[in-house]
Formats: structure tokens, C-alpha cells, sequence
């Protein structure tokens, strides 16, 4: 309708004004006539009617006409903006968006998946949306675009990124327990720049088939590669670890060997791990034979890359530590500990904030006292590991101390 509108951004945000000028024009002009009159036809100054008029059609005309065409304009520009919003310009690169508990991917014509919804800037984007599981809502607040992916139905939108950049993604439809962790970014490229990520190989991180695998199943929106705890227990270590779970209700303990991570992928709900929810879906009917036994192999070969772990990062896992600290240098429930040792930490002892330097002692002390010195914007949550035994305390902060 309106051909010089070029972007989603421009074309609500021009609506979004146009109602909230005119209202805000008529709110002030209302309470200022308001006033006006009361303060005017006060009783006291005018105690008895100054005029008997019953009606004044010039004035019945004006006040109905006017704020007529007012709503008829919101009415228009709000219909011709829904239009803009819902006709795909021609030329528009389609991608298609999977949303899925707790994660969003990116497939794009020739194949290539991604985590991210990479695209050139300048040139308009329609995004297909689809969702494998329960209602998800595909939100991007800079181009101003929100739609519900609804399974079985097909819906999308489109979007115009006008400078290259990062914008965010988000899920706006709570959708289960992680769900504040299902974003992602637009990535607004240089065409030439994307060009040559959509033509290149695949990056490096997802150049291993395994992996590429586990994104687009969106495997990794509940399991961490990195020990981390999400939803689901980490993939880290799995492949033949000891495994305490719960089938049909016995307690049992059982070794992750092909068997038993086919069975887990398959029919998730034969083997629930102990401390788990049985939250995730069945992938029977959903996984090829091919691609089940790629995603295994990656098992394997991540269980042979990973050199054998010291007592220390065991007990990371084991004691929860993971749950609260990332090493990677993310920040989470508690400081991240990678390259805890040595940092200066701002920290509140009896109530005094000082600036102290993470020796071996101090990392002791955190570990038995965490209460002592509590580290500056972080809650005091952390348990006291104080009941460790001597050796154990000693293998953790030895641990801590190589994570540079
Ligand atoms: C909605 C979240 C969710 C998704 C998606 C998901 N999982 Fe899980 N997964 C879980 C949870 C929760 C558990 C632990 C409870 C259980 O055993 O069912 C689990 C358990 C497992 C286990 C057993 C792990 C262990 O420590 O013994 C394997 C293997 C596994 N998942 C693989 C996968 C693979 C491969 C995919 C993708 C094809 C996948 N999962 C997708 C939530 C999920
Ligand atoms: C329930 C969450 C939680 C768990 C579990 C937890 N921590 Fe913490 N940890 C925190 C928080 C929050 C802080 C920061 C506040 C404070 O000083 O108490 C912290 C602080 C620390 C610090 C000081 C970090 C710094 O930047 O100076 C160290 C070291 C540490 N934790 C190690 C561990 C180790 C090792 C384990 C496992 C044995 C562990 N934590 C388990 C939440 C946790
Ligand atoms: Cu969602």
C-alpha cells in the first residue's frame, strides 16, 4: 500500500506514533479542556445555569466527525502497516526457523544449519517458523516481529536488517523450565561477508557431523557439551561412564555403552537418570539409523578425546560445583572459576568491602567458609563444602588452581 516503506522496523513504528501522538494529543487537549471548564462554570461562581440550550448541531457534527476520521486514519495505517508486515517483498532469502524446547534453529536452501539466523543486510529476510513441540513465539524486538510457532501450522515473517549487526532472538512464549534460555542472534552480515559463510564450509565448531547433528535435533538446548548442567544431564564424559537410573520405577545402575545411548535417544523414557525430570521427547520414528549412529560416534570420540580426569574436576561434577560455576568464563549462578586463581576479587568481609587476591588459602576458604568472604554482586548461596574430607578439598583446589 504504501511502496515507500522499506522495513518492518519503519513501517510499526510509524503506526506505533501515529496512535500514540493522537492519543497523547487528545489526552492533554481533553484534560486541559477539562480543567478549563471546571474551574469556568464553577458552581459558586455560577450558581444558576447561564444558558438553556438543549443542542448545537454544528458542534454535534464537528465532534463526531473529527475523531471519525482520526480512528479511520489508526484503522488504515494500522491496516496497511499489517499488510507490510505479512507481504514478503520479492527477492526475499527464506530461511526456516525450528523452535523446540529449549533452542532455535536456522535451515537454510542449500542445507547449511545454524544456531544463529545469519542474513545480508540490506536485503529483506522471510522466515518460515515451525516448532517440533509446544508453542514457541519467534521475537525479534528490532525488527519489531513477533509470531507464535504453533506445531502443525506454518507461519512466518520477514524482515529487513538495514545495518550489519547482532540482534537478539527470543522466545516469547513461555514454553517449560528453560525457557528464558531459547535465544539466539540475527547476525546481519555484509552481503559479500555472507556470501561467503553461506558458500564457505562450516565453521569449524560444526564442521564435526555429530555435532551439526545434535543442533539441528536441538540436542543441545538440554545437554551441555562442556559438563555444564542444563535441563538434561551433560554430554561430557557420557559414553561409557556409570549411569544411575530409574527403569520402570528400579533403581538401577548401568554402564552408557551403545546399547544403552540408542535406548536413551529413542525411548528416553525407558532409563530416566537419577535427579532428572523425564522431560525429554522420544526421537523413535524422528532419527535416522544413519544419523543415530553418527550422533553415538560422536559420543565415543568425545570420550577419547577427553584425557582422563583428575579427582579434582570429578568432584566439580559430582559435588555440583558445574551447576553454579561455568569455566569457560561465563558468567552464572556464581562467579565463573576460570582463572579464579590469582584474580583480584572484591569481596565483603564482616560487612567491609576490600580487594583481595585469590591465593591457594583463600580458594580453601571458599570452599569451607563461603560465608566469610562473600565475592562483591553475586547472592550468598553457596554451600559450605567444609564436610569434604582434607584430601578432596586439597584435589578441588588444586583443580581450580589450572583453570587459567
Ligand atoms: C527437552 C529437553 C531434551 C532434549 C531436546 C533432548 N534431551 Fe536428552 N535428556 C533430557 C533429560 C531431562 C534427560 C534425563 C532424563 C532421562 O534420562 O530421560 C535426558 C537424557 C539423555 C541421555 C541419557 C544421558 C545420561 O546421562 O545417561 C542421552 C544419551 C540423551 N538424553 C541424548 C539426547 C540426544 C542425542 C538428543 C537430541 C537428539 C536429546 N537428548 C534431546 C532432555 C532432553
Ligand atoms: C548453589 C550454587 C553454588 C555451588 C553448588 C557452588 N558454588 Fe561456589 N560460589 C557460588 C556463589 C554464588 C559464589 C559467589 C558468592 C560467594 O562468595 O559466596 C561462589 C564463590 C565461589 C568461589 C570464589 C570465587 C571468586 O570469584 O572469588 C570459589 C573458588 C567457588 N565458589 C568454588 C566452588 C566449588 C569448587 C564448588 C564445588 C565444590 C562450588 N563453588 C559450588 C555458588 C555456588
Ligand atoms: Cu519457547
Amino acid at each position: 500500500m504504501n511502496p515507500q516503506i522499506v522495513s518492518t522496523t519503519e513501517t510499526v513504528d510509524f503506526v506505533f506514533f501515529f496512535i500514540f501522538g493522537i492519543s497523547a494529543i487528545m489526552l492533554l487537549g481533553i484534560t486541559a479542556a477539562m480543567v478549563y471548564f471546571v474551574v469556568r462554570y464553577n458552581r459558586k461562581r455560577h450558581p444558576h445555569p447561564t444558558s438553556d440550550k438543549a443542542s448545537n448541531l454544528t458542534l454535534e457534527v464537528v465532534w463526531t466527525v473529527i475523531p471519525s476520521i482520526l480512528v479511520m486514519g489508526m484503522f488504515y495505517y494500522g491496516w496497511a502497516g499489517y499488510l507490510a508486515l505479512r507481504n514478503v517483498p520479492e527477492g526475499a532469502l527464506v530461511v526456516k526457523a525450528t523452535g523446540r524446547m529449549w533452542s532455535w534453529s536456522f535451515e537454510y536452501a542449500n542445507g547449511k544449519l545454524s544456531d544463529k539466523l545469519y542474513v545480508p543486510a540490506g536485503q529483506p529476510v522471510k522466515v518460515d517458523i515451525h516448532s517440533t513441540d509446544v508453542l514457541h513465539s519467534f521475537y525479534i524486538p528490532a525488527f519489531r516481529v513477533k509470531r507464535d510457532a504453533v506445531p502443525g501450522l506454518e507461519s512466518h515473517v520477514w524482515f529487513n536488517a538495514e545495518q550489519p549487526g547482532s540482534y537478539d532472538i527470543f522466545c516469547a512464549e513461555y514454553c517449560g523450565v528453560a525457557h528464558a534460555a531459547m535465544i539466539s542472534t540475527v547476525e546481519a552480515l555484509t552481503p559479500h561477508e555472507f556470501e561467503e559463510w553461506y558458500r564457505g564450509e562450516p565453521a569449524a565448531a560444526e564442521a564435526d557431523e555429530g555435532e551439526a547433528l545434535l543442533t539441528r535435533f536441538g540436542c543441545i538446548g538440554c545437554h551441555s557439551l562442556d559438563g555444564s548442567k542444563k535441563v538434561g544431564p551433560t554430554f561430557q564424559g557420557l559414553f561409557g561412564s556409570s549411569r544411575e537410573v530409574l527403569s520402570a520405577g528400579q533403581k538401577r545402575t548401568l554402564t552408557a555403552d551403545e546399547e544403552y545411548l540408542k535406548r536413551s535417544i529413542l525411548e528416553p523414557a525407558a532409563d530416566i537418570v537419577e535427579g532428572f525430570p523425564p522431560a525429554m521427547p522420544a526421537y523413535q520414528g524422528q532419527i535416522s539409523e544413519f544419523e543415530l549412529e553418527e550422533i553415538i560416534e560422536y559420543f565415543k570420540r568425545m570420550a577419547g578425546a577427553k584425557k582422563t580426569q583428575s579427582l579434582g574436576e570429578q568432584l566439580m561434577l559430582r559435588q555440583g560445583c558445574v551447576g553454579c560455576h561455568s569455566t569457560d568464563g561465563s558468567k552464572s549462578v556464581g562467579p565463573t572459576l576460570k582463572g579464579v586463581f590469582g584474580r583480584q576479587v572484591k569481596v565483603l568481609r564482616d560487612g567491609k568491602e576490600l580487594t583481595i587476591e585469590a591465593d591457594e588459602q583463600y580458594l580453601r576458604q571458599s570452599l569451607i567458609q563461603p560465608q566469610a568472604d562473600q565475592v562483591q554482586g553475586y547472592p550468598p548461596i553457596m554451600p559450605t563444602f567444609g564436610a569434604l574430607p582434607e584430601e578432596e578439598i586439597e584435589a578441588l583446589v588444586e583443580y581450580l588452581k589450572t583453570l587459567q
